[in-house]
């Protein structure tokens, strides 16, 4: 498909979504996260897909909602058109969506890192919710998946300062995986995406569902969950797949069934 605001391509199973709005900091206007999102849905439909990877540029992966838009809407406006419900989608994508950042992570962009899965940051990245600065307040997560990430302190600093943290202290906060110089961070998580690719697409898609009724459910209620998550696998072809690999010595060979 033809986009204005985003790039695609495909390799070895990965989804390559590229933001591209270089300009204005790949800042997020309402018709890129149409962009985004719909193909976010294509690709967790797409059989051929087994992972997605998400990225900007190396000076940018996002710095934020476009605040041309923003300063003109009403409040009305906005909240009767809902434009900003495409953002609620993300969290519904079953595949596993790596984040690869660099540069300003800001804002939205901050909270469209924390909707990846797992997240290689560039040396460079400045990671950041400056909403306070502007008069207003994060309004996608900013201020629920970064406590969660960060805890109560580290996120009030950040959510109230408005500063943002350079990218080795959001290794050491556990908001990114791993930090590596800005000439390899894409290819870094491109390699990782691809490693996911490779594992059986039920099991990936459960344990994705599974990790995050930490933050949702009570301990047992989570506990059940992944125990009939397990169950549900073993009826798989990858089940049968896998252990008999295993026991023939032979990688195995997943097809998602
Ligand atoms: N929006 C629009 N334009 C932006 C932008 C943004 N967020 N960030 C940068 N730009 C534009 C700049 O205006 C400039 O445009 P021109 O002047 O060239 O036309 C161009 O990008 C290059 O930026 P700078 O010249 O400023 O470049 P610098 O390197 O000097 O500075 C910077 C880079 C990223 C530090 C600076 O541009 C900056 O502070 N940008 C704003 C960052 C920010 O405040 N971000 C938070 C925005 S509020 C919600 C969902 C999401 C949100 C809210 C609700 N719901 C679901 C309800 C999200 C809100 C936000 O993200």
């Amino acid at each position: 498909m033809a986009y204005a605001y985003i790039n695609t391509s495909r390799e070895d199973g990965v989804g390559i979504v590229s933001l591209n709005r270089p300009k204005l900091h790949n800042a997020l206007n309402f018709a890129l996260m149409e962009e985004l999102v719909g193909e976010l849905e294509r690709l967790d439909r797409d059989e051929q897909i087994r992972v997605i990877l998400l990225t900007g540029n190396d000076k940018a992966f996002a710095a934020g909602a476009d605040i041309n838009e923003m300063a003109e809407a009403s409040a009305i406006e906005i909240m009767k058109y809902d434009q900003f419900a495409v953002w609620d989608r993300i969290a519904r994508v079953s595949k596993p969506i790596v984040g690869a950042a660099s540069g300003f992570v800001l804002g939205g962009g901050c909270e469209l890192m924390m909707n990846c899965d797992i997240v290689i940051a560039s040396e460079t990245a400045l990671i950041g919710q400056p909403e306070i600065k502007l008069g207003i307040m994060p309004g996608a997560g900013g201020t629920q998946r970064l406590t969660r990430a960060v805890g109560v302190r580290k996120a009030l600093e950040m959510l109230l300062t408005g500063e943002p943290i350079t990218a080795k202290q959001a290794l050491q906060y556990g908001l990114v995986n791993r930090v590596v110089p800005v000439e390899s961070y894409y290819q870094e998580a491109l390699k990782l995406a691809k490693q996911i690719a490779e594992q059986p697409p039920l099991a990936v898609r459960m344990i994705k569902k599974a990790v995050y009724k930490a933050d949702d459910v009570p301990l047992q209620d989570a506990l059940d969950y992944e125990r009939n998550g397990f169950y549900l696998l073993l009826a798989s072809e990858d089940r049968k797949e896998g252990m008999q690999a295993f026991l023939e010595k032979r990688k195995a060979r997943f097809t998602g069934k």
